[in-house]
Parts: C-alpha cells; sequence; structure tokens
C-alpha cells in the first residue's frame, strides 16, 4: 500500500482508537459494578434457598434440643463452594449449632465479617421466634471475577478495534484502486465522449486533470531535454541538430527594424511589439530570412535589388526580405480586416469588430502575395517557414498549396475567442481552413488551444483528436498546442546601479528624490486597460488621501494603430482622464499622472522599469504581455511590485504577482495600496520567484518547443513520405 495510502488510514485509526479508548474507560467501573450486583444477587438467591431447606430440620433441634442431627444438615450444606459457615442461634441469642468449619469471628450477634456475605433467617413456628440460621458466604471470588470480566471486555474492544482497522484499511485501499482505475480509463478514453461516460464524481475533475497532465507530460518533456537553461547558444546548436540545413523562413506583418526619413538623413527604428520582440531571438539563433512589410518612409531606399537587407546592421546575422504594400492594401488588410475585425474579434475589450468585404478582398490578396513571396524566397522544397500572428489566417494554406512538403508553423500571438463570438465572422470557415494548412499551431496557453478546437468542430467537418491535441483535414494534419511566450533573458549590467538610477529617474522626471514611482508601458490599445488603471490610481488617491502628492504614474503608451477611430476615440479619453486626475490634485509637490504617448527606445524603457517601484499590467485581455515580464527581467535588485489583471496570459504563470480584476476599479486601488506599502521582503520573495520563472521559461525555450515539435512532425512526415513512394514502387 502506497505511504500516501497509510497516511490516509492513520487519519481515520486514531481516531477510531481514541474513541474506542475513552469509551472502554467510561465503560470498564460500570460493567464492574453490574457484575458485582449480579453476583450479589446470585449469592443472597443461593443462601435464601439454603435457608429454606435447612429451616425444617432447624426448627426441630430447637424444639427438640437434638444438636447433632442439625449439626450434620449444616455441614452438608456447608460443602457448597461458596457457604464457608452456618450458625443456627435460638431466639435469646446463643448458639445452639454451628457447622464444623467454624469461623471465629463469626457468633450469633455478628452482623458483617470482612470477606464475607452474612445472611439471617428467622426461624418462627405459630407467630413465635423460635431462633435464627446465620449463613456465611465467601465474596472474596467476586474480585477475580470482576478482574476476569475487564480483562475480556478490554480484549473484546481491541479485537474490534483491529477488525474495524483492518476493514477501514482494506476498504480505503479498494477506493483507491477502484478510483485509480476509474481515473486511468477516464484519461485514456476518446476525450470527445469522456464527459458523458465519466462516472459523476469525475466529471467536474475532466478538464483539470487532463490539462495538468498535460502540463506535466510537458514540463517533463522539457526537463529531459533540457537539463540546464535555454540560452541562444542552445536553440542554435539545437537547431543545428533538429533541423539541420533545413531553410528557415519567418513571416510577420511588422518587419524588426523600420527605416524611417528623417530631414536629410534616415533613421532606424525598433518597433514596439511583442511580437518582434519575441522572434527576433530566434531568428538571430538560426540566420534565416524574415519577410514582412516594409512600412518605414526609408525602406525601400535601405534594400537591394531583391528588397534584401542584411540585420540587424550592426552585426548582421539574418536577412529582412521587405514586402510592399500599396495604401489600399494597408488599409484594407492590416487596418481593415486584422485591426478592426479579427483584433476586436479575438479580444473580449467590449469593442465590436467591423468586417467589410472590401477589406476582406484586400486581407486574401496581401496573404496571397506573402504566400508568393515565401515561395520565391525558398531554396528547397520543404522549408520550414514561422507564420507570426492573426494578419496571416489564410496564408499555411496556400503555402501548403504550392510546397506540399513544407512544415509550416504559426503562432497566433492574441488570444482565442470561444465559438460563438468567433462564429460572428462572415468568413469563419475560410479562416479556419487556411489555419489548418499549418503543420503546427500554437497559442499562449492551453485555453486558446481548447478554445480553437472547439471552434474548428462547430465550424468544419473534421477528424479532431482532443487527447493528441490534432485536426485531421482534408488528408492534412495540424498540430494544436500551447507555447507560452516569453523575452530573452537579459545581460547582468554591472554597470548601472538601481538606487542611483532610481534618484537620477525622478531627477528627470521633476519629481521628489523620494517619491513613489508606479509605471505602465503599453502600446496605446484599448485591450490594455490604461483608463481602469487611471481610475484605479485615481481611486487611491480618494480613499488614502495621505499618498496624495506622494505617489506619481508614469504612463509610457507608444502610438498604435492611430489612423483608426478606435484608437484615436482612446487617445482623446487617456488624455483627458489623465488631465482631470491632475487637475483634481493640483496643488501637491508632484502630479499624480504623467502621460508619455510617445515612442521609448528600448534602453530608456529598461531604465524605466528598474526606476520604478510598481509596474502595473491591467490588460481587458491580453495573449502573453511581455511587459510583465520584461519588468521582472530587468529587476536585478529583486525589488518591486507587479500589478497583473487575470486576464493575461501572463498571470497563468506569474503567481507571485499582485493579480488583479482590471474592471473593478476598487481591486486596482486596494493592490496598488498593498504594493506602495509591501515589504521589502516580501517584494523579494516575490520577485525572487518570478525571476526564476522568466529566467528558465524564456523566448529560446518557446521557441525551442515550437522547433522541437516541428521537427519531430517533419521526421514523422518524411518516414510517411518514405513508406508511401516504396509502397507505390511495390504496386508497379
Ligand atoms: C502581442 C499580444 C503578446 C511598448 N512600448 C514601447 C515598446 N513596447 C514593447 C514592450 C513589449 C512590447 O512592446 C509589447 O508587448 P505586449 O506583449 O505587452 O503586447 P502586444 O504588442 O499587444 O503583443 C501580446 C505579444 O504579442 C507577444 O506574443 O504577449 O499578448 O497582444 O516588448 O517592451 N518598445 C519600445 N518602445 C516603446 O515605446 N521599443
Amino acid at each position: 500500500m502506497p505511504l500516501r495510502l497509510f497516511q490516509i488510514s492513520l487519519r481515520f485509526i486514531l481516531p477510531l482508537a481514541l474513541i474506542l479508548g475513552l469509551f472502554a474507560l467510561a465503560l470498564l467501573p460500570l460493567a464492574d459494578n453490574l457484575t458485582q450486583r449480579w453476583f450479589l444477587r446470585d449469592l443472597k438467591a443461593q443462601s435464601q434457598m439454603m435457608a429454606t431447606a435447612l429451616s425444617e430440620p432447624a426448627k426441630v433441634a430447637l424444639l427438640s434440643k437434638n444438636n447433632e442431627a442439625v449439626r450434620l444438615r449444616l455441614d452438608s450444606a456447608v460443602s457448597d463452594e461458596h457457604v464457608v459457615a452456618i450458625n443456627l442461634c435460638d431466639a435469646r441469642g446463643r448458639l445452639v449449632s454451628q457447622s464444623s468449619r467454624a469461623i471465629s469471628p463469626l457468633n450469633c450477634k455478628s452482623k458483617s465479617v470482612e470477606g464475607l456475605l452474612l445472611s439471617e433467617s428467622i426461624l418462627e413456628q405459630d407467630g413465635m421466634m423460635l431462633g435464627k440460621l446465620i449463613l456465611a458466604q465467601d465474596t472474596t471470588f467476586l474480585d477475580k471475577r470482576s478482574a476476569q470480566v475487564r480483562h475480556y471486555l478490554i480484549g473484546a474492544f481491541v479485537l474490534m478495534f483491529l477488525v474495524i482497522s483492518l476493514l477501514n484499511a482494506w476498504i480505503t485501499h479498494w477506493s483507491w484502486l477502484s478510483w485509480i482505475k476509474s481515473l486511468k480509463s477516464l484519461l485514456h478514453r476518446e476525450t470527445g465522449t469522456t464527459i458523458n461516460l465519466a462516472p459523476p464524481e469525475f466529471r467536474p475533475l475532466v478538464g483539470d486533470l487532463r490539462a495538468m497532465l498535460i502540463e506535466m507530460n510537458r514540463e517533463r518533456k522539457v526537463q529531459q531535454q533540457s537539463p540546464q537553461a535555454w540560452t541562444a547558444e542552445k536553440l542554435r546548436s539545437l537547431l543545428h541538430d533538429e533541423l539541420a540545413g533545413d531553410e528557415v523562413l519567418v513571416v510577420s506583418n511588422r518587419e524588426p527594424y523600420i527605416h524611417e526619413q528623417s530631414g536629410d538623413s534616415i533613421v532606424l527604428r525598433r518597433p514596439a511589439s511583442g511580437l518582434v520582440t519575441a522572434v527576433e531571438p530566434v531568428m538571430r539563433a538560426c540566420s534565416g530570412t524574415w519577410i514582412a512589410h516594409g512600412s518605414g518612409s526609408a525602406d525601400r531606399a535601405t534594400v537591394d535589388s531583391h528588397d534584401h537587407l542584411q540585420v540587424p546592421p550592426k552585426r548582421p546575422e539574418y536577412t529582412l526580405r521587405r514586402v510592399w504594400l500599396t495604401p489600399e492594401e494597408e488599409a484594407g488588410y492590416y487596418y481593415g480586416f486584422s485591426n478592426e475585425g479579427l483584433w476586436p474579434l479575438c479580444h473580449m475589450a467590449h469593442v465590436r469588430p467591423v468586417f467589410r468585404t472590401s477589406d476582406w478582398q484586400k486581407y486574401v490578396a496581401v496573404n496571397q502575395r506573402f504566400a508568393d513571396v515565401v515561395i520565391a524566397e525558398a531554396r528547397t522544397d520543404d522549408p520550414v517557414v514561422l507564420v507570426q500572428d492573426y494578419h496571416f489566417a489564410l496564408l499555411p494554406r496556400m503555402i501548403r498549396e504550392k510546397l506540399p512538403k513544407a512544415t509550416i508553423i504559426m503562432f497566433w500571438h492574441i488570444p482565442w475567442p470561444n465559438p460563438e463570438s468567433f462564429g460572428i465572422c462572415p468568413w469563419r470557415e475560410e479562416l479556419l481552413q487556411g489555419l489548418l494548412g499549418n503543420t503546427l499551431l500554437g497559442f499562449h496557453t492551453p485555453f486558446h488551444c481548447k478554445n480553437f478546437l472547439e471552434t474548428v468542430d462547430r465550424y468544419l467537418e473534421t477528424r479532431i483528436e482532443y487527447e493528441a491535441s490534432t485536426i485531421t483535414h482534408g488528408g492534412d494534419l495540424t498540430q494544436v498546442e500551447p507555447y507560452p511566450i516569453s523575452i530573452a533573458w537579459p545581460e547582468p549590467d554591472a554597470a548601472s546601479d538601481v538606487v542611483h538610477a532610481k534618484k537620477t529617474f525622478r531627477h528627470e522626471l521633476h519629481l521628489p528624490e523620494v517619491h513613489c514611482l508606479a509605471l505602465g508601458v503599453d502600446r496605446l490599445d484599448y485591450t490594455k486597460g490604461i483608463v481602469e488603471r487611471f481610475q484605479a490610481l485615481d481611486r487611491l488617491l480618494e480613499t488614502h488621501p495621505e499618498l496624495v502628492g506622494k505617489v506619481t504614474l508614469l504612463q509610457i503608451a507608444a502610438p498604435s494603430r492611430s489612423s483608426l477611430d478606435e484608437y484615436q476615440n482612446l487617445e482623446v479619453r487617456v488624455r483627458k482622464l489623465a488631465l482631470d486626475i491632475n487637475q483634481r490634485y493640483e496643488n501637491t509637490a508632484a502630479p499624480a499622472i504623467i502621460l508619455r504617448i510617445e515612442h521609448y527606445d528600448g534602453e530608456q524603457l529598461t531604465h524605466c522599469y528598474r526606476s520604478s517601484d510598481v509596474c502595473l499590467v491591467t490588460s481587458l485581455h491580453d495573449g502573453m504581455n511581455l511587459v510583465a515580464k520584461e519588468f521582472i527581467a530587468a529587476r536585478d535588485d529583486e525589488l518591486g511590485v507587479l500589478i497583473l489583471s487575470q486576464f493575461t496570459g501572463a498571470a497563468r504563470e506569474l503567481h507571485e504577482a499582485l493579480i488583479i480584476n482590471p474592471y473593478h476599479i476598487e481591486q486596482g486601488a486596494q493592490a496598488l495600496y498593498r504594493a506602495i506599502t509591501m515589504p521589502e521582503l516580501e517584494q523579494r520573495e516575490r520577485m525572487r520567484s518570478m525571476r526564476q520563472r522568466v529566467r528558465d521559461f524564456n523566448v529560446y525555450r518557446w521557441a525551442g518547443l515550437m522547433l522541437l515539435d516541428a521537427a519531430r512532425l517533419r521526421r514523422r512526415q518524411r518516414v510517411s513520405e518514405k513508406i508511401h513512394s516504396h509502397s507505390h514502387q511495390g504496386l508497379r
């Protein structure tokens, strides 16, 4: 029996022993008393009977004064084992006769003698008292009998305890075995039917159990594959081993390097994008070709005749291939269908998606354009193509049609909604069919994967293996897996001291030297909960007036999709709210909010992360959110508090953050108060644990896991192709 089972049994056995023990303690004196009373009653009845039997010869002896005859009768009565002596006395109390075994303290006046039970029986004749018989019975045996009864009772209790304990252990063991058996059969069954077939007690657990087991399997797999931490070097060598010599192409809308014309000169800009932050280290590790929309005003001027550019410009490691779009194409495909349609469709932020046929047509055309570029760039017939994000839902199928042997991996960087929400898209079937051109489709969380499988189940005729997380559609197999995205762990910066950074940063912001600084860093997007964040700060200052002038929120909001109405309205709202709040707390040492709607460079952002006391991530819905992880990575002083929305993918990993519902303004305000007043010891404990997690689960792991899975699928595909061609040759 496993140790756990033994522990469970102990939980029953110990209280049982205690209860039985207490019961025995209460019962033993009672039983003692009862047996004594029964035995005494028996003795009295016996002496009564004997007195009755002796009364006639005794009377005769008293009347005739013939003592000898009666003496013999008395002796024969005394031969009984308990009667030890009998005295016959006359009416005056004189001894007339006595059994031969006389007991010295016993005479006609005796009322009690130790160790004896004395019973008197009066002898009468015609109403006149003739004398009396005194019977003495031995009572010492009563103690022996009581002791025996006590022993029997204790024995019975011990036996009862043993029987119940064994019975319990057996029942526990048996239930455990049948529980495990049901659980095993449950987990091995077809998932689609599991819910109905599962025993009722398991039904609420089925989803959780499966998710837990899948996660445990993945963790184990990763640990087996990577006893040490994931690094760029390790990813590179893994790519070398697993995809040796294979061609790698990346496709994304956003390019990692943008060239802008600034007066007479050209400046290089890095976009504010989680996707770029995540994929760039992968490209550096595997040096392939990154195909993206050339959106900068000086982009054309900086490419070669094949629209190629080696990047990073200072130390080239891979090729950037720029694709040109007309303003109409960009308006329809990027702003229209992708960002007014799919973005709000996939995020629950209460902004209605807008679907226009003209946008859809541009989306189809641009996806086709990128597919043509992939096919043109591919030097082999089976490249590994990494497609990024919701701008290219149709691309995988388009590539698959021309390059059937390609391994196409797509990562969907935003949440996937439930089937009902997705169902409002007029082109839902086309989008799903496009996505099923992938070999491997990745989301941030198991929950998004589940939503995707259920959506496909709802709208397409496919074969879905929930257990294996695969979809078979028109002969193609797509594996759907969660890969939580992350960041590259920064190199330690020995030169930068956090205490100094804090001081200079407050000085730059014209804040007092000792001042609490909260930070928000986002693209200016309605999904990021910037308004709710400001409201939480406002509420904090309202409920804690002692903090007015002592806390400032620095909000960096990188302009994004600013040509869309929804984003312009958001900017107006955010600016106005910041202004209102600042006016409300006007005459103080420092403003409540410093709002910077501008683009910061990477180094500036790190400086901000290191100099603040609190980082606020209050997204209303977010696939992962990399700002949360960047803040943690920047805090090598192990201080600072992260407030994190429960609606981010990051909240599933960073449990030591203060997790909030951003819609609940009071909760946000309370979390802010808790963060501001949190002791350093607690900050350190939380930060240390989160840093460990982000360091280990970094972007190289994200890419590594995805590429390992892709390599495995690629091998499987090659084997099945070989078998296929051999069987064809055999048939000829
Ligand atoms: C999508 C998903 C998912 C922000 N402002 C500036 C700037 N940033 C950088 C941050 C961070 C990135 O942009 C934002 O990443 P997030 O993950 O927070 O959000 P999205 O852009 O919405 O990204 C998201 C992500 O894709 C990855 O899959 O996590 O859920 O929505 O790296 O530092 N960078 C610079 N200047 C800024 O002003 N340089």
